[in-house]
């Protein structure tokens, strides 16, 4: 089995109008518009298979995401907390079968999806192959990785491909519940003991600079980028959602007394935004590569669920098959 997410990026540098035929042209026109492109209508085979690549990895995602906060659901410090963890933690697979299904709708099955996960063929999020050491990481986690997927997500409510922009409709309600509760453990943390502070600094020094890299690659770096854009499957650049998060994000630090592990953090009377270091993003890549700390923990466990959940779908099929049977039968 492979660990490692090694698919060779292949983005394209966007067509010209001379260049497209004319159903392109028509079609690019009805993207230009702001219209939504709905699942039986004619799309150019890129744009589905972008789709396709970005909701699947998206949804990968939300799974893959669920297993770092899992981790800390039994040992929640209170009832409480615990309770709100669990619904967040359901909240993730919920996401992650809208996505699946708006993935389905452009014609690719949920089980070649997971398969192309399971064998590598697949990315989720490189932010999941972190760990979480302590509880203050779920603050971090909800503040920071939530904060960063809302920041991401709120603009693709306004994608071109209709099933994905609804399914961010409630996603992103779903995710500014879990940044609250991310930035309510955090508050805890930074006004509790010397302790807890610590704990809490921790947690924004280990979590920072992955959660830049959420973003993805700077622009000069992203090879989707122009034509997703073009498409209207993204709305914003990588550097220019990384910049609001930044924006943000400081202001939040300083709330809670926290500092941002970057000396060059500051903010810049001429830009009007926080200037910031970028991550290093030779780990980036190396995370990409299969190489994080979390890797082969986060896509075995994966694997392990799907093939210990075989016999529920075996069941379920033949539990169907047998009903069909009987309706044909009739
Ligand atoms: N991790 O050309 P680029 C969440 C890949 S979590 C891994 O800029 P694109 C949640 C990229 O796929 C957030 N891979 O690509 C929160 C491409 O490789 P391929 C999930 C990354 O697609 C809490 C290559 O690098 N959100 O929601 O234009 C709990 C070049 O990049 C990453 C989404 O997925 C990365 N960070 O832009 C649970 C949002 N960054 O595919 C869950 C939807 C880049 O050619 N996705 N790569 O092999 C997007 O908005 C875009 O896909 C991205 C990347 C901005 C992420």
């Amino acid at each position: 089995m492979m660990y490692a997410q090694m698919v060779k990026s292949t983005g394209n540098a966007v067509k010209s109008p001379t260049e497209m035929t004319e159903q392109e042209r028509a079609f690019q026109a009805r993207i230009d518009a702001g219209e939504k492109i709905e699942p039986k209508e004619w799309m150019p085979d890129g744009y589905r298979k972008t789709l396709i690549r970005q909701i699947g990895q998206h949804a990968h995602s939300e799974i893959v995401g669920q297993l770092p906060e899992g981790n800390w659901i039994t040992r929640a410090p209170t009832l409480e907390r615990k309770a709100i963890l669990l619904a967040k933690v359901q909240d993730e697979a919920g996401h992650g079968l809208y996505l699946y299904c708006a993935a389905e709708t452009l014609g690719v099955s949920r089980d070649e999806l997971l398969t192309a996960l399971h064998e590598g063929r697949m990315k989720y999020s490189s932010i999941f192959n972190y760990p979480t050491l302590t509880w203050a990481d779920i603050g971090a986690v909800g503040w920071l990785v939530d904060g960063a997927a809302i920041m991401n997500q709120v603009p693709l409510q306004r994608c071109s491909y209709g099933p994905y922009s609804r399914a961010m409709v409630r996603i992103c309600k779903e995710e500014s519940f879990h940044q609250r509760q991310g930035y309510d453990i955090m508050m805890k943390m930074a006004n509790g003991s010397d302790a807890q502070r610590a704990m809490a600094q921790d947690a924004l020094n280990r979590f920072w600079y992955p959660s830049l890299m959420m973003f993805g690659p700077s622009d000069a770096e992203s090879v989707h980028s122009a034509q997703s854009m073009a498409w209207k499957i993204k709305i914003d650049t990588n550097d220019g959602l990384r910049q609001k998060f930044v924006d943000q994000t400081v202001p939040q630090a300083e709330y809670l007394g926290l500092t941002i592990p970057d000396e060059n953090v500051k903010y810049n009377e001429e830009t009007g935004h926080y200037d910031y270091s970028d991550p290093d993003w030779s780990e980036f890549f190396d995370v990409l590569r299969g190489n994080g700390p979390c890797n082969k923990e986060r896509l075995g466990a994966r694997v392990k669920a799907w093939e210990n959940g075989a016999w529920v779908r075996d069941g379920l099929m033949a539990n169907a098959a047998k009903r069909s049977a009987k309706v044909a039968a009739e």
